[in-house]
């Protein structure tokens, strides 16, 4: 049976690549999705890629995960990232773990953007590598559950 993880991006990351390039950089998320399909797929894992706008529908994506009994998540929670209580709660609520992800590094950024609810339940937080840090994430739990290749 393949093991899964689940990639979950947040509100307005959909944008990615059409605005801010000098912050975000000029890839967009179809560009994320194949670099974290190449990884996972180098390293012996599927992945569920995903995005949305909702806070809501994260939180459903998160309890999903562990219903499907998937492997590890790799989050960027983007704008929910400072103020989401309801996502931490989600993933304190299953035993498995999650890698956050940051394109740019927050802490080089506005005082705002350097509180993360989702940092307290996080087991790792990537940040300021630009989309390789989706792959960074693949990778690091990749060795957690034991499919890593070299
Ligand atoms: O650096 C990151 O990945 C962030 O999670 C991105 C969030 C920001 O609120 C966090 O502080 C750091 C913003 C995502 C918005 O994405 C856009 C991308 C391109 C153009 C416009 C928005």
């Amino acid at each position: 049976m393949p093991k899964t993880i689940y990639i979950i991006n947040g509100p307005n990351l959909n944008l990615l690549g059409t605005r801010e390039p000098e912050k975000y950089g000029h890839a967009s998320l179809e560009d994320v999705e194949k670099l974290c399909r190449e990884t996972a797929q180098r390293h012996d894992l599927e992945i569920e890629f995903r995005q949305s706008n909702h806070e809501g529908t994260i939180v459903d994506w998160i309890q999903e995960a562990h219903a499907k009994k998937a492997v590890g998540i790799v989050i960027n929670p983007a704008g929910f990232t400072t103020t989401s209580v309801a996502i931490l709660d989600a993933i304190l609520a299953i035993a498995m773990p999650v890698v956050e992800v940051h394109i740019t590094n927050i802490h080089a950024r506005e005082e705002f953007r350097h509180r993360s609810y989702i940092s307290k339940a996080a087991k790792a937080v990537i940040c300021g590598f630009g989309i390789e840090g989706y792959a960074l994430a693949i990778i690091g739990l990749a060795a957690v559950v034991g499919t890593k290749k070299g």
